[in-house]
């Protein structure tokens, strides 16, 4: 019945089910891009090219301290247009460069920037610009090692280290911005210019050549294409403001990979759409849709965009981050194997390029997220499982199937609710048909310290008995038609409907009393949820199932005026972001939010959590889904997964099985499923698929303690989560391209999924370095060498996940099963040492209440364990526990730099009866003869030799487990095993 109902509202949507990827434009079908792409194919066909764009040398004004300069650049193309430079560079070396047009007939969108940052960065008072006779310099960094140079003629931004050239922006001269005009200069020839019948050329001087018969074009194009009008299936877009679009080439000399620039559903080393043998035929595209059934390996865009492309070299990494907001097309391009090339083609926006010099991943990373921000600290229970679907149809289903998980002993923290729990699709109204007692029910749920999350859509059902949709009209914070001035009215689940207009600020504070759960008087509040009900946000891109690619028009007008197009692709995060901070607003001291958004822009990091959307339950998605998360990650968004299971299809359960192995070791795991799908919570398994899952589950929760410290790191150091292998060993180039195995934070645990129908085995690759690497499940030790790195093929059945512990490093985890992580909170812990080559291991571990903000004022727990030789020659080893909060207060927590650190604070003391239970010792060279606690009183033990395989390159590993040493997990001890 319910089904039904949902299909009705489907069968009322006429376009709806009709989205395909076709639904949406290729660079061919979109104006500006096939401008762009001309530009760029006369720029390579002409030997001669030369960008049109310079900086007058005379006008340049360097700002009092000379750690920044503004300048005048013209172009030879269109003489009376002026253009101002501004480059500036930070405090950690981040070059920035701004382009604009100056005086023009109107302004072009400037603020992608100001959504993206977390505040306006303090420029470098170190850095001296000298001001040379062709161009502009500037020398800084601790060695001296990196130059910025601004060349006049033609413009050209360099980045060089040691020497080298690593970053050129408008190195192949495609640096266009198409300036302002109207119809009617057009209409006069007043703007064109001259060019030769072969087509436009521009020699040695900047000069456009003339050929014999000139005739008026225009160095877009020799036809006005697409300025004022485009038309797309049944859409027109009107235009009104004329062509205005931006391009420019941004290119990595010396670098052979590029990464980043996420949402596609591609590989994470991203393949070429330009040279001779480019892999895709369409650039990469960023502008947020909802894609109905996307492919699984494609350059189309998908749900959100973060302009940030990292390239990488075994001696570099370096990064820029395009702050746009508008649709925008990526080609890439490897020149040769060991350089690339990108172009960058945005429909509208300012040119406002942040360069950064790396050069390693983790400085790219510190400078990306010092800039757009690391990722919140989520909440602990967020780390673990979440049981979703469309939909859980009323209080009593919810609560039967959370008791089904409780009777299968299946570990779980969160259960969903779709659309379907609200009236009419009215967000916040609950369908008390099918929901009598929402409150009872969360409260139910949330009785074992569970959670439930909600979902709240953007689309607002246009009726005045719906006092949110009442309201926003009333305080006219909806966004406007073209004209400006009328509410846009759309099509949704919820019918006719309406958009909020986060760029408001008007609607921020009505937003967030939306969601107080207390009585808020006149002003409609959400009284029946509770304080700790999490919200999913769907639907942001906008989707909007009548609209232009299932989406707004692009001429529909926001705050300031702006039109729809000029921030397409960061409206999404601002409705995260308001639904987070309303989240937050709820208590007094607040609570950490969840808040799962699909939608996403460069910052969105700083509110939640996303998902890859609708993917479908097949073997290509679920792989697919792997890269995705990387790239999201490497692109500071951490907290990614996949819906477990694929959105649509039906899943066999093999599929299924291997999706949870991808799932237990995403940083956010969901199981979701369509409407339409047959209902497959791990309890309706056979076994032994269900005790596989259980396995599974039990696993995740084991390794929380690895995820929470994992996500702390990330929060202070915007260092991925989950992290690929060039994000690990930058120099090993055949990691280069690895995207389907990757490594656990900085724990040193290593981990490819299954992602093949039919699988028994799987090939592993181990980095090149001196290492051992430990088979989690048995112990057994592969040795790499630093040469060449090594290629090793494991047992991959059904109930398997190769997993490996890199030898050097100690894992803490927690393995008593549970029914929900809250319940762990006591529970004792076991430490893996896994001794390295040479004998030693450290590792770390991160707690805290794991919901409140306390963390920011001192309350937690931050240790590092390590495993020493207590003499060079011994065979033994002493294993210790310190205060790593006390050595690095100011490094320890987000947001705030600790000056101290007291160890006796409350939540410290709170957990100090925690003990460790358990410790395992992997490679250990001989017996021990004695292992003692400091005092010198002897621990029980029992020790397992290795076994050398016959080959003597591998074998099984000696164990050592050490029992109830009583230590607590709190406190600072060594153990000592001599051998
Ligand atoms: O709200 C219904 C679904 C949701 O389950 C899914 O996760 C979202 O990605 N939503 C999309 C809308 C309709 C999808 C066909």
């Amino acid at each position: 019945m319910r089904a039904f109902r949902s299909l009705l509202v489907l069968a009322a949507v006429p376009a709806a089910l009709a989205f395909k990827s076709q639904d949406f434009k290729t660079c061919s079908q979109s104006g500006f891009c096939r401008r762009g792409r001309a530009l760029s194919a006369r720029a390579s066909e002409s030997p001669s090219w030369r960008s049109p764009y310079s900086v007058d040398a005379s006008s340049i004004a360097l700002s009092s301290d000379q750690a920044s300069f503004i300048a005048a650049v013209k172009s030879s193309i269109y003489p009376d247009v002026k253009f101002s430079l501004d480059v500036r560079i930070h405090d950690d070396g981040v070059v920035r460069v701004r382009m604009d047009e100056v005086d023009g007939l109107r302004k072009h969108y400037d603020e992608a920037a100001s959504w993206a940052l977390l505040d306006e960065p303090k420029v470098s008072q170190q850095v001296q610009w000298k001001v040379g006779k062709d161009g502009v310099s500037a020398v800084y960094g601790a060695k001296k090692d990196v130059e910025v140079k601004v060349a006049f003629e033609p413009l050209k931004v360099t980045l060089l280290r040691n020497g080298k050239e690593q970053v050129v922006l408008n190195n192949r001269g495609l640096l266009h911005m198409e300036h302002f005009r109207t119809k009617e200069s057009v209409a006069k020839g007043k703007e064109g210019i001259a060019v030769p019948e072969e087509g436009l050329d521009i020699d040695d001087d900047a000069q456009v050549v003339l050929g014999a018969h000139p005739r008026t074009a225009w160095f877009e194009g020799e036809q006005e294409d697409s300025w004022w009008e485009e038309t797309f299936n049944s859409f027109t877009d009107p235009k009104p403001r004329g062509p205005e679009s931006l391009s420019v080439d941004i290119d990595f000399p010396n670098h052979g990979h590029v990464y980043g620039i996420p949402q596609h559903a591609t590989r994470l080393d991203l393949p070429t759409t330009t040279g001779e043998n480019a892999h895709y035929s369409d650039p990469y595209r960023l502008y947020n849709a909802d894609v109905f059934e996307y492919l699984a390996d494609s350059t189309t865009s998908l749900y959100g965009s973060i302009p940030f492309m990292h390239a990488h070299s075994a001696d570099s990494t370096v990064a820029i981050f395009n702050a746009v907001g508008s649709d925008t097309f990526i080609d890439i391009g490897h020149p040769t194997a060991k350089s690339s090339t990108s172009h960058w083609i945005s429909e509208t926006g300012i040119l406002d390029v942040f360069i950064f010099p790396g050069p390693t991943p983790a400085d790219v990373f510190a400078q990306y997220t010092r800039l757009t921000g690391t990722p919140a600290l989520p909440a602990h229970w967020a780390l673990g499982y979440h049981q979703c679907r469309w939909n859980y149809v009323s209080s009593d289903d919810v609560r039967t199937v959370q008791k089904r998980f409780d009777e299968e002993d299946i570990p779980v923290d969160v259960f969903w609710l779709d659309i379907e729990y609200s009236e009419e699709h009215k967000y916040f109204i609950w369908d008390r048909k099918h929901f009598p007692d929402p409150v009872d029910m969360i409260k139910d749920v949330e009785a074992i310290g569970r959670h439930m999350v909600v979902i709240v859509d953007p689309h607002l059902k246009r009726t005045n008995d719906y006092p949110v949709y009442k309201q926003a009209t009333e305080l006219g914070i909806l966004v406007k038609k073209g004209d400006g001035t009328t509410d846009y009215e759309g099509w949704c689940w919820s019918g006719s409907s309406a958009w909020v207009d986060f760029f408001n600020p008007g609607s921020w504070d009505w937003w967030k009393s939306l969601f107080k759960t207390e009585s808020q008087g006149e002003q409609w509040s959400w009284v029946d949820s509770t304080v700790d009900t999490g919200i999913w946000n769907d639907m942001n891109e906008p989707s909007i199932f009548n609209g232009p690619e299932i989406s707004m028009p692009r001429e529909n007008i926001h705050y300031g005026g702006w039109e729809h197009r000029d921030l397409h692709n960061i409206n999404g995060m601002l409705f995260h972001n308001l639904t987070s901070q309303a989240a937050m607003a709820r208590t007094d001291p607040p609570k950490r939010p969840f808040v799962l958004t699909r939608s996403f822009y460069a910052g969105s990091q700083r509110f939640g959590a996303m998902w890859t959307g609708d993917n479908l339950g097949t073997w290509e998605h679920m792989a697919v889904g792997v890269k995705m998360v990387l790239a999201n990650n490497i692109a500071g968004f951490s907290f990614a997964g996949s819906d477990v299971g694929g959105f649509f299809g039906n899943p066999e359960p093999e599929m299924l099985v291997r999706w949870y192995g991808v799932g237990i070791f995403s940083p956010f795991f969901r199981a979701h499923a369509h409407i339409d799908t047959k209902r497959r919570e791990p309890f309706l398994l056979d076994e032994p698929y269900k005790g596989i899952v259980r396995d599974m589950l039990r696993l995740r929760y084991a390794m929380l303690p690895v995820w929470y410290t994992a996500f702390r790191e990330a929060s202070v150091t915007g260092l991925p989560v989950v992290r690929p292998h060039f994000v690990v060993f930058p120099q090993d180039e055949n990691g280069f391209s690895l995207d389907d195995q990757f490594f656990v934070g900085g724990s040193g645990l290593l981990v490819k999924p299954v992602t093949r129908k039919g699988a028994t085995e799987e090939t592993v690759y181990l980095p090149a370095e001196d290492q051992v690497y430990y088979d989690y499940f048995n112990d057994y030790a592969y040795r790499s060498t630093s040469s060449k790195g090594k290629e090793i093929t494991v047992s991959a059945e059904l109930h398997q996940i190769p997993l490996f512990i890199r030898g050097g490093s100690i894992i803490p985890t927690r393995e008593r099963p549970r029914r929900s992580s809250p319940l762990m909170k006591r529970d004792p812990f076991t430490l893996r040492v896994a001794l390295s080559s040479d004998g030693s291991a450290r590792g770390e571990l991160y707690l805290d209440d794991g919901e409140t903000f306390s963390h920011q004022q001192g309350q937690f727990v931050w240790r590092e364990f390590a495993a020493e030789k207590p003499t060079k020659k011994s065979k033994g080893v002493r294993i210790s526990s310190r205060d790593l909060a006390a050595q690095k207060p100011a490094e320890a927590v987000d947001h705030v730099a600790l000056t101290t650190y007291d160890s006796s604070n409350a939540f410290a003391k709170d957990i100090a009866d925690v003990r460790v239970e358990k410790i395992v010792v992997l490679g250990l060279p001989a017996k021990p003869s004695s292992v003692t606690i400091e005092s010198g009183k002897e621990l029980r033990w029992t020790y397992t030799p290795g076994v050398a395989s016959s080959d003597k390159k591998g074998g099984t590993a000696s164990v050592l487990v050490i029992r109830d040493p009583k230590l607590a997990i709190t406190g600072d001890w060594s153990i000592l095993v001599q051998a």
